[in-house]
């Protein structure tokens, strides 16, 4: 691997001001979680207020967790109405700004009304507790109306990413059997409208279960509206009181549905309930970001993602936040609108995605130069591996080296931040996510589950439940004890436990260094290695933009690997076989002659999924010369699948 070998403690700045100042206060909370698991999580969840209190913490039937059993709650009331009593009712609650560049603020209080409203208007077109309801949205205020609305009532939400096409939709309302549908005519994304009502309309037409279609009118577009089955947002909610009564929910009850991929090519339902999640993501939002009162925080995922979820709408409101929302492309008009945005606003926290910060790192450094980024004061990362230099980057380039990073690793399936530095208190190297928070157990084991020694590569996993797990997968309970629960299966001596799908190791320091997907590691010549530190090493070189490595199988070697390498603009003219050998020659210093990729091909940009993560499945198919067979509905951009095809033939 590249080796940045540096440590960065929190600056005495920071840390004498944060929630959690000192090391010895981070291992206190650390050994006062472990004592005893359960009573530190009903403390977090004592921090919520609840209608009734819960009988029971805890309830483990494996591998089905409860949580706050007997207790009832309201998503919706602790994330607005708990904030109405002082003078928070009057602080922003989102900043919006939308693509072509107006800007709206809603206050809590406003946010407030804005949510009873559309909840007596789903309660008057007969949604009731229980039903599911499908959200397909651009980044507006209104989708986080709806999600509130949908769990001040008790409907389920699924939220499906506007950038899906109708067949995913199609997919993903029938398979959560959903009876309505909130939507907008268009959505504004790189100075393009996407047409999300007519991708609805598609949806539908192979959609039963839908009866009721809202919809926000976000655009001049001329939009067809089907009599008795579709209604304006603004139409709907004119007549409807701003007040509503939150429905008392048992803690168990479903708050969402969000559909993920896995190794097949059916998405996965993943189901999650309301006490313990919003227990988890209210406290790891606070101890991880920080938050204060007078933040302004910033979070560049899409809702339709787990990070929208968790960390732009239930985290940062259950905590009384400010949160910024931007409605486009990180590129529109130019390449520096989130430097833009930062500073028009006063951006305290920016919480973004490695993939990004290589964007950033290709469009070059005079786009953030132009601002003033000063009121920045902690970064975050969140989806991939961040790798050491494009830590350091966004390290020194953005944070100005004054800002604490916090590389954060979880899952749609842990639903809040499992494993993560705490800002205060933990000493940060570049490119691990550190050590679990309190309350978390997470190992690196070897498949007969004992635990990896120092540096030995091994599966991540989850050794006590927690409360804002998935509760089970959607319709498919067989398919939740598969993926999750079979790799370590409960027996009579073991108790079982969740399996993450990732590999990892741990450092002399303890430090949880995230390997990538197990499905993405490989074995060259007896050799374990995982793709990602490959792919680390050629991002390490200055002409290579990203770098996607595959294995193929090879009779000598077991497998052979295939780099697909995207460039940089500045490497434009220069002689691709040269470079070509360049770069294998770096894998080799970097991590041995061993891990030298067998062939590297330049392609002029990789496979992405929506959310921005490579398809290596793709690239693996593409090299294994059977052509590409699975699900390809979360690819971003066709074409490139298409170009990496042709070049295979020349
Ligand atoms: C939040 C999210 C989950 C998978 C996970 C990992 C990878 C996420 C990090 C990371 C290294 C990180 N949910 N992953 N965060 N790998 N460091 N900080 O992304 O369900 O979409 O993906 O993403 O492989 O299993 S997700």
């Amino acid at each position: 691997m590249a080796k940045v070998d540096v440590k960065f403690s929190p600056h005495k700045a920071f840390a004498k001001e944060a929630h959690v100042a000192t090391k010895a206060a981070l291992s206190r909370m650390v050994d006062e979680a472990s004592e005893d698991v359960v009573s530190f999580w009903e403390g977090q969840a004592r921090e919520l207020a609840w209608f009734a209190p819960w009988r029971k913490p805890f309830v483990w039937k494996h591998p089905h967790a409860q949580w706050f059993v007997g207790g009832t709650t309201n998503a919706s009331m602790n994330c607005l109405d708990r904030h109405l009593g002082g003078w928070r009712k009057s602080k922003a609650a989102i900043i919006w700004e939308g693509e072509p560049g107006e800007t709206r603020t809603l206050t809590y209080q406003q946010l407030h009304a804005e949510v009873c409203r559309a909840a007596n208007a789903l309660l008057k077109l007969g949604v009731q507790r229980g039903n599911v309801v499908a959200i397909y949205m651009g980044m507006v205020p209104e989708a986080i109306v709806a999600m509130l609305a949908c769990a001040r009532i008790g409907a389920t939400h699924n939220v499906v990413f506007g950038g899906f096409s109708s067949e995913a939709l199609k997919e993903r309302m029938n398979d959560s059997n959903a009876v309505a549908l909130i939507t907008q005519d268009a959505a504004w994304r790189r100075g393009d409208l996407v047409h999300l009502k007519a991708a609805a309309d598609a949806a539908l037409k192979g959609c039963k279960s839908v009866q009721h279609v809202i919809v926000l009118q976000r655009t001049s577009e001329k939009t067809a509206m089907k009599l008795g089955r579709d209604h304006w947002w603004h139409e709907i909610l004119a007549g409807a009181s701003r007040t509503n009564e939150p429905a008392k929910l048992p803690s168990e009850h479903p708050l969402f549905i969000l559909y993920t991929s896995g190794s097949t090519g059916k998405p996965k339902g993943i189901l999650h309930t309301t006490g313990g999640y919003l227990t988890q993501v209210a406290y790891s939002a606070k101890l991880v970001f920080d938050l204060k009162e007078d933040d302004v925080y910033f979070c560049t995922a899409d809702i339709g993602w787990i990070t929208g979820h968790s960390y732009i709408v239930y985290g940062p409101l259950l905590n009384g936040a400010t949160i910024v929302m931007y409605e486009g492309a990180p590129n529109w008009p130019e390449p520096n609108r989130f430097w833009d945005i930062i500073e028009r606003h006063g951006v305290t926290i920016f919480y973004t995605a490695p993939t990004a910060i290589r964007a950033f790192i290709k469009w070059g450094e005079s786009w953030p130069a132009k601002h003033d980024l000063s009121s920045l004061r902690l970064l975050g990362t969140v989806g991939e591996p961040i790798n050491p230099e494009v830590w350091m980057w966004y390290h020194s380039v953005i944070g100005k080296q004054r800002c604490p990073i916090v590389d954060t690793w979880w899952q749609t399936e842990t639903g809040a931040i499992m494993i993560s530095p705490v800002p205060g208190a933990t000493t940060t190297k570049p490119g691990t996510a550190t050590k679990p928070l309190p309350g978390i157990a997470v190992d690196v084991v070897r498949k007969d589950g004992t635990s990896c020694d120092v540096n030995e590569g091994g599966l991540l996993v989850v050794k006590h439940p927690w409360p804002s797990m998935l509760r089970t997968i959607y319709g498919n309970d067989v398919r939740y004890r598969e993926a999750y629960w079979s790799e370590f299966p409960k027996t009579r001596k073991h108790p079982g436990w969740y399996f993450t799908g990732d590999g990892a190791k741990r450092d002399k320091d303890g430090y949880i260094w995230i390997i990538g997907r197990v499905d993405d590691v490989v074995n060259v010549s007896g050799h374990r290695l995982g793709t990602a530190e490959i792919e680390s090493a050629l991002v390490s070189h200055k002409l290579v933009a990203e770098a996607a490595v595959v294995a193929r199988p090879d009779e000598l070697k077991g497998h052979a690997l295939v780099a697909f390498v995207s460039l940089k603009s500045s490497a434009k003219g220069l002689n691709t076989d040269k470079l070509r050998e360049e770069l294998r020659a770096l894998v080799a210093k970097e991590i041995g002659h061993f891990a030298k990729p067998d062939e590297v091909r330049f392609a002029e940009s990789l496979p992405k999924t929506r959310s921005g993560k490579i398809m290596r499945r793709l690239l693996r198919e593409i090299v294994s010369g059977f052509g590409v067979t699975g699900d390809v509905s979360t690819l971003e951009d066709m074409s490139v699948l298409e170009r990496l095809h042709k070049g295979d033939e020349e």
